[in-house]
């Protein structure tokens, strides 16, 4: 995968997780900004294998005049069995978006890991990868390729900024340290 994202933050882990992990308030603002509508989510839950899973369902706004403006999509998330609550975290987040063109050929992979560096500090890393469920070849896989890498840059290029906000808001309501 492309490590799209690797920064420490000013927050606990367990912080970090809350915000992008959890119904929280943060997520429902960065949907906003986002354009994701019709947001549901099942609650955590373990698995046979000792992991924990949820599903998320949504709808993206498309900012590219060859496609739709629209598409439903679906999220599984899986939070590993190796994850230590406060200490480190690691998602597994598969991402269907089932109404854009070939939409049954592909979708993409992200993992992040949260991983606490100090009481209020930690390092949250995101690798993403375009997976292929059916043969792609020639123009078809460059164009979804493209397309995809350009639209997950934008989207944790924004997550990153929003956290940095996030990260303040909180720092100031706790006094540095
Ligand atoms: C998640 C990857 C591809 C998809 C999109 C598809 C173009 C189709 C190519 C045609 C629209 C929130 C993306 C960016 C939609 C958004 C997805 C998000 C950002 C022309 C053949 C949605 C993370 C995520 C993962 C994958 C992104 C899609 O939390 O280009």
């Amino acid at each position: 995968g492309r490590l799209y994202l690797n920064k420490v933050f000013h927050m606990s882990a367990s912080k970090m997780f809350e915000l992008l992990f959890t119904d929280s308030s943060f997520t429902q603002r960065f949907m906003k900004i986002r354009r994701i509508t019709n947001p549901s989510s099942t609650a955590w839950q373990k698995d046979d294998s000792g992991n924990n899973k949820r599903t998320l369902s949504y709808t993206i706004t498309i900012n590219n005049p060859l496609i739709g403006k629209f598409s439903t999509a679906t999220e599984n998330q899986t939070l590993s069995k190796e994850s230590r609550e406060g200490q480190y975290y690691q998602v597994d987040a598969v991402v269907h978006t089932h109404d854009v063109p070939y939409h049954d050929h592909f979708y993409t992979q992200n993992r992040y890991y949260i991983i606490r560096v100090s009481k209020r500090k930690c390092r949250l890393r995101v690798y993403s990868d375009v997976k292929y469920s059916k043969p792609t070849f020639g123009l078809i896989k460059t164009f979804i390729t493209k397309n995809s890498w350009s639209g997950i840059e934008d989207y944790f290029r924004q997550l990153e900024a929003e956290l940095l906000e996030e990260e303040a808001e909180i720092n100031q309501a706790v006094g540095e340290s």
